[in-house]
């Protein structure tokens, strides 16, 4: 198979702290190994017809290889999960739960997580600022109890590393640096070792690269 090409900002608005959507995808073809190329887009040419073409929503990250055109990061970390060895059991039961988790990390995990980083950007100066973000805070907590409580004293969610933990780790990654990560000793080890992991130290410093090149 041709090797393929993923989109990623040119300027990533996370300036270089691995939190835009190619991240996981970078990670994943790190853990399998798979050499891959990356075109950056600006904000202008991902709403250009050209881009659309591959994401109706004139988004990143995409992902072509041969006639295969993808979009949605958690499809695209799918598929590289299913064609390489590495990020999903071979056995179908197993296999299954490690996929469960890909949908639980972006559907039940990321949206109370993505509603956090919203407030935050924008609504810092109205009048339910500081409600709200305890609101949403409190419901992230009780989200982070669940998954401590499932981790347990595993290192991954079902046996070994999978891309259910890619996934999983990614989503955890935008709460880095809060006092509601830093208050789950369970999950912010959880989260620290998907960092620790060479693959995933790959993956960031090429995205880092693209921020410091465009810096300079
Ligand atoms: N569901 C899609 C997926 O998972 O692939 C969502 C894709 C998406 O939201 N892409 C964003 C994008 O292209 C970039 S990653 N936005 C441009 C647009 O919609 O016009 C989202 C992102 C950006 C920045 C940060 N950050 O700074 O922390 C985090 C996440």
């Amino acid at each position: 198979m041709p090797q393929p090409t993923i989109t990623a900002f040119a300027q990533s608005p996370d300036r270089g702290r691995g939190l835009a959507r190619d991240m996981a995808v970078r990670w994943a073809l790190e853990e399998v190994g798979q050499p891959y190329a990356v075109r950056l887009v600006s904000f202008e040419e991902m709403k250009q017809p050209d881009h659309r073409s591959r994401h109706p929503f004139g988004q990143i990250p995409t992902y072509e290889q041969g006639d295969l055109a993808l979009f949605e990061s958690g499809a695209i970390v799918l598929h590289i999960a299913q064609s390489h060895p590495g990020l999903l059991p071979e056995g179908g039961d197993a296999r299954m739960r490690a996929v469960m988790w890909i949908f639980a990390a972006l559907s039940t995990v990321e949206p109370v997580i993505v509603q956090r980083s919203e407030v935050l950007l924008f609504e810092r100066e109205r009048p339910w600022y500081e409600t709200r973000r305890a609101s949403i805070e409190q419901r992230i907590e009780a989200r982070l109890a669940e998954l401590a409580v499932r981790l347990g004293t595993s290192e991954w969610l079902e046996g070994e590393f999978s891309a259910g933990d890619l996934m999983m780790v990614q989503v955890l990654r935008r709460l880095g640096g809060s006092d509601v990560l830093a208050a789950n000793e369970t999950v912010l080890a959880y989260v620290a070792r998907g960092e620790a992991r060479p693959a995933f130290q790959r993956a960031f410093a090429a995205q880092l690269a693209v921020f410091e090149q465009a810096k300079a």
